[in-house]
C-alpha cells in the first residue's frame, strides 16, 4: 500500500454503483479503499477486483478461524484481487501467521482494541496481548482506535515500526490529527466520507487535515 495521503477510505456503502461511483471519486485521494461485509455481500466478491482498479484493497473480513481456515478465506480475498487483509489475534499466533503465509506477501492486519464504545469491554483489556500476536506472527500491522488516540500511543510501544491504521474517524467521534499525532501511519474514514453529499470535498477535508498536522511533526 501507498503511502502518500494516509487516508483509507471504509466503503461500506451497501448500494453497488454507487460505491463505484465513489471509488472513482475519490480514489487518487486515498491510499487504500477498505471493504467489510456489508458491499461484499450487497454485490459480489468480484466488487474486490472492480475496486482494485481504483485503488489497493484492504478486505475487513475480521478473520477468525483455525490455521487452515484462514488460509483458505485470505487466500481467496488474495486471488480476487486483495493488497490486504484483516483478521482477528484472539484465535492465537497459529491462525494469524497462516494468513500471513497465506497472503503471501500481501498485508495482514491484526484487530487490537476496537474503536467502538464496547472495546473498553473485552478488547481494550487484550489489546497489548493482540499487538504482540501480531508482531509474533509477522503481520504488517495493526487497528488501532482513533477515538483512544493515547491507547494508539501505547499500541506503537508494542509494535515498533509496524503498520497502525486506525478507525474511528468521524462518525464515531474521533479526530484524524490526532490520531496521526498519537501515532496512526493511516486513518480509516467510512460514513464521513461515503455518506456526504460530496465525498471528494469531506475526502479532501480529511487530507488536508493530516498534512496540517504531518507538516508539524
Ligand atoms: O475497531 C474497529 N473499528 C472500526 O470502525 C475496527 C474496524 N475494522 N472498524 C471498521 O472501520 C468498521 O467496520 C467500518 O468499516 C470502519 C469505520 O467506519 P465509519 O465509522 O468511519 O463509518
Amino acid at each position: 500500500m501507498k503511502m502518500n495521503t494516509r487516508l483509507i477510505l471504509a466503503l461500506d456503502e451497501t448500494d453497488g454503483e454507487k460505491a463505484m461511483r465513489i471509488a472513482a471519486e475519490v480514489g487518487d485521494l486515498v491510499d487504500a479503499i477498505k471493504i467489510n461485509w456489508p458491499l461484499v455481500l450487497s454485490t459480489a466478491p468480484q466488487t474486490i477486483t472492480r475496486l482494485a482498479e481504483h485503488a489497493s484493497v484492504i478486505c475487513d473480513f475480521k478473520v477468525a478461524d483455525i490455521p487452515n481456515t484462514n488460509k483458505l478465506i485470505v487466500e481467496q480475498a488474495v486471488r480476487l484481487g486483495a493488497a490486504g487483509v484483516i483478521v482477528q489475534g484472539f484465535t492465537g499466533t497459529d491462525s494469524v501467521e497462516a494468513a500471513v503465509q497465506a497472503a503471501q506477501g500481501r498485508d495482514i492486519y491484526v484487530v487490537t482494541e476496537m474503536s467502538h464504545p464496547g472495546g473498553v469491554e473485552f478488547t481494550q483489556p487484550n489489546a497489548e496481548r493482540l499487538a504482540q500476536i501480531a508482531v509474533k506472527a509477522g503481520a504488517s500491522g495493526i487497528i488501532a482506535p482513533a477515538t483512544r488516540p493515547e491507547r494508539i500511543k501505547a499500541l506503537r510501544q508494542i509494535i515498533g515500526k509496524l503498520r497502525i491504521l486506525s478507525p474511528g474517524v468521524g462518525a464515531q467521534g474521533g479526530k484524524a490529527s490526532d490520531a496521526i499525532v498519537s501515532g496512526a501511519d493511516y486513518v480509516i474514514v467510512g460514513r464521513s466520507i461515503y455518506g456526504s453529499p460530496h465525498p471528494r470535498a469531506e475526502a479532501e477535508r480529511v487530507v488536508d487535515e493530516i498534512r496540517s498536522v504531518l507538516s508539524h511533526k
